[in-house]
């Protein structure tokens, strides 16, 4: 086989004090505006955004492409806090591609990994530092951050996977994880369609 510069082995670094990589080829940030549809209480999500438009997390990106594969590397930083009593969380979403899974390593922080099909199948997996999850092809992912510190996950993936989220700004998931005098509390989704 004949290598291309692009075909050798590429190490990065995490940066575990600051919870983000070292090296990363592109940043994104989520603000309360990008989210505005998630969250329950959508009046007072308004007033927030026209206040401050908090960041609710942020995306370190790393994508590894040879000639013959291609596997990317997502950071998230999901910080601590609650709109309306709900916890912050990452916007969710199906992966475009139907034979695509995925693996989340909870890096920082404690939370909630919900998952949905979409025939209405449903699971929240617990989540502390060193949690790693396995995400199937077909299930919608989120994660919700109930702690007081930064909730910080690295996620792997393949860039052919895509992502999906009109279903979820649509139907949200089947639960929603609300601060109740300091606990984390599921409640229904009583916003379906
Ligand atoms: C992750 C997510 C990242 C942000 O890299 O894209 O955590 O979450 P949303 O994409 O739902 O806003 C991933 O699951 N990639 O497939
Ligand atoms: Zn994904």
């Amino acid at each position: 086989m004949n290598l291309l510069k692009e075909d050798y082995p590429l190490s990065v670094q995490f940066d575990f004090e600051k919870g983000e990589l070292s090296t990363y080829q592109k940043r994104a940030e989520r603000k309360l505006s990008d989210l505005s549809m998630m969250f329950q209480a959508k009046e007072i999500v308004k007033q927030a955004v026209a206040k401050d438009d908090p960041v609710i997390y942020e995306i370190f990106y790393y994508g590894f492409q040879t000639s013959l594969s291609d596997m990317a590397l997502g950071v998230t930083r999901i910080q601590p806090g609650t709109i309306g009593g709900e916890y912050y969380m990452t916007k969710g979403h199906y992966h475009e591609a139907h034979d695509q899974p995925e693996i989340y390593f909870c890096v920082k922080g404690n939370g909630y990994l919900l998952l949905e099909t979409r025939e209405g199948e449903f699971r929240a997996e617990k989540w502390t530092r060193g949690t790693i999850s396995h995400i199937p092809p077909m299930w919608a992912h989120r994660v919700v951050n109930i702690g007081n510190q930064p909730l910080v996950f690295v996620a792997s993936y393949h860039l052919a996977a895509g992502h999906e989220y009109e279903p979820v700004i649509k139907r949200g998931f089947l639960k929603r994880i609300f601060e109740e005098n300091g606990k984390a509390v599921f409640t229904l989704n009583n916003q379906r369609e």
